[in-house]
Order: C-alpha cells, then structure tokens, then sequence
C-alpha cells in the first residue's frame, strides 16, 4: 500500500525553460487535507505547456513540472475528502470550481473567488510543493495539475469524477484544450442555431470552437488562419468558409468578412493570442448585437487599440473568458457524455500518441504545427 507514503515514480522535469523535458525518478509526497493524489493515464500536450516552458519569468520557476491536460486515476485521498475515493477516474482541471463561493454557487460565472486562478507554482492551499527530485530539491507545480508526472498531487477543487467508460485518450483532451472551445461557443457567447461565427486561428482551440458552434447549430462557421491548409481539417469540425488572412490584398479581415456575412458575424473567436486580431474580431461582429470572445493568450502587457468611441457606437460586446467558460465539475461530464453518445466528436483531434519516454517529440510537433493534440502515454 502506498497510501500515507511518498511514491516514487518517473516525472519530466523542466529545469530550464525551453530546454527539452528530462524524465528522472522524483518523490511525490502524500496528499494533504482536500487533496488527491493520482496516478496520470495520459496526458495532452496543450499550447499553454509550451507558452509556459518558454517563459524565463518569474525567476526561480524551474525546475518544475508542467502538464494540465490529463486524465488519472485516484491513488489516495488527503484527510477530509468524500467527493471522490481510490480507484476514481478523475479529470483534473487548472481552473478551481470550489463550489461554496458566491462565484461558484452562480451560473454566470467560473472564476472561483475562494481560490481566484493563478499560475501558481504550489499546492492551491498550501504555499508547498508535494515534488521533490532525489536530491531533495523542490520541483515546482503547475496551473495546479502537473501531469507530466506518472503521480501528482491536485486540490479537489481541481478534480472532477468522470465515467470511466470513456477511453482515457480522449477523455484528457477535456481537461483542458477541447472543453475551453467547445464551452467558449456554448457557455460563454451562447451561440445560437443559425448564426454566422468567425473564428480567428484554426489551432486545437479554433476548431474545438467550430465544434462547439456546429453543436449549437450555427449555419456559417467562417475560419480565419494564415496556413490554407486549416480549410480542409477545419471541414471536419463544421468549417464552412475560410479566409486566408495572409491573402486578403490590401482589405483588412474584417473587411472580408464584413462582406461576406453582410454586416457583420453574430460571433467572433479569438484564438491565436494576438491583440491585433482582437481588434479584427470586433471590427467584424455584427453592430448592434455581436459578440467577440477572447481566447488566445497574448504577451502580458499587449494592449488592444479599440477607441471608446467605436465600442459606444457599435453596441457590441467584448467578453474573456477562461477555460471556455465553463464549470468543471458540472459541464465536463455533460461534454463526456455528448462524446459518448457521438455528438462531440473528440477522436479526430488526437492527431499523435506517443510513450512517456517521447515527450520531448510531443513538443517537436506541437511546436512545428504537426498536431492538435498528442496524447502522451504515462
Ligand atoms: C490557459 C488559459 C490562460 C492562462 C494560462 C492557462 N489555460 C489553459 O491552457
Ligand atoms: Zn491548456
């Protein structure tokens, strides 16, 4: 029994941003009141690791252990934890859903006010690492999950139970990426049956979008992206038109797509992480009603140029939104179940699959636009 008792197992390790990942044995102590402690199935490779494993701030971040996309199975509960016991399947999530705040208890929000989002490099409610390398060296956290780890500790905030009926390498991939576009559309801009939607980037995310808005009935879902090529594997996830911005001569996109939807799209997505292309969303939703949602992560600083007079004018709306808008713990399992009732799809974004020991080539792929997602075998 390993209950009580710090395990050892094969994690990989950043110990340098954007060096490759080394795998070494680390010890993962027990979980503490209100955590779990799990065993990783799989784990996906989203855009976010890669953002993070690149960045060289804060200073004293590495090494740490990055991974939130993921799916395990729960190998021991802290004290104080009834929601869920070992041998649960359990998806974890970077976005706490405590469900006793005044933002959690509401339907219009899913930024927990108990334990607001960070990219914190510890325990949600401990100021600890349960990461130490055969050193005694701390290793830090990420987003809460660190999944690229054979064990991890997670909040149960960041925890919710899901049928095990589901193959595990597609369950992951609602950890994270697919959830966050496929909730944007659905939860966050409510998109409705019949409306026009343009989607800027047709990455993992940009697509999961167009899913999400063919599943709400959207007539005309418009993808925007610079690789011609996304018009094909858009197709497949309800893409209906395609505008290469990179060939648009001397119109901006939102000229084009001003024209071609006749005034305007009724939604528009964000999903490169680009605050000109912010900027381009909003110019081309529709005046009156339309709505533009920010997805992608930009640089922290980049500023959008919208004038206020504009904003006034056109009655539209600008709304963010983190992890889609959606509400882990109650809007996972009704995706899972749509999954499982062949509504959503999810098969045709797993593009790879590789070994544990191949992590590193996970990162090749998604850093050379080869995959959408690469499920990770742990
Ligand atoms: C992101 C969302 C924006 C901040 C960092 C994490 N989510 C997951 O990939
Ligand atoms: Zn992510």
């Amino acid at each position: 029994k390993t209950q009580g008792k710090p395990i050892r197992c094969k994690a990989a390790v950043c110990r340098q941003a954007g060096d490759p990942l080394v795998i070494e044995e680390v010890i993962v102590a027990p979980p503490r009141p209100r955590e779990v402690r799990i065993r990783v199935i799989c784990t996906s490779l989203c855009h976010s690791d890669i953002t993070f494993w690149k960045l060289q701030v804060p200073p004293g971040i590495c090494p740490r252990i990055l991974g939130h996309e993921a799916i395990g199975i729960v190998e021991s509960v802290g004290e104080n934890v009834d929601e869920v016991a070992e041998g649960d399947v359990v998806l974890p999530t970077f976005l706490p859903d405590c469900g006793e705040c005044t933002d959690c208890k509401s339907k219009k929000s899913n930024l927990c006010s108990q334990f607001p989002f960070q990219v914190s490099p510890c325990m949600l409610r401990y100021q600890e690492s349960r990461f130490t390398d055969l050193n005694g060296e701390v290793l830090h956290h990420f987003l809460f999950v660190s999944s690229f780890s054979q064990y991890t500790v997670v909040d149960i905030a960041n925890i919710t139970k899901v049928d095990p009926a589901i193959p595990p390498n597609r369950a992951c991939l609602l950890s994270c990426g697919v959830s966050t576009g496929v909730g944007a559309a659905w939860k966050k801009a409510s998109v409705e049956p019949g409306s026009t939607v343009a989607i800027f980037g047709l990455g993992a995310i940009g697509l999961a979008v167009a899913e999400g808005a063919r599943l709400c009935g959207a007539t005309r879902i418009i993808g925007v992206d610079i690789n011609p090529g996304k018009f094909e594997l858009g197709k497949k996830f309800g893409v209906t038109d395609f505008v290469n911005s990179a060939r648009c001569g001397d119109k901006s996109v939102s000229q084009v797509i001003k024209e071609m939807t006749d005034g305007g799209a009724d939604y528009c997505f964000e999903c490169v992480g680009m605050a000109s292309l912010v900027d381009e969303a909003f110019a081309c939703c529709r005046k009156g009603w339309g709505k533009t949602v920010v997805l992608g992560v930009d640089k922290p600083g980049s500023m959008l140029s919208l004038s206020s007079f504009e904003v006034l004018h056109s009655g539209k709306s600008l709304m963010g939104s983190l992890f889609g808008g959606l509400k882990a713990k109650t809007d996972i399992p009704v995706l899972l179940k749509r999954y499982m009732d062949k509504e959503l799809q999810l098969d045709e974004f797993v593009t790879h699959e590789v070994k544990f020991e191949e992590i590193n080539e996970a990162f090749n792929l998604l850093l050379e636009g080869k995959s959408l997602r690469c499920v990770i075998w742990m």
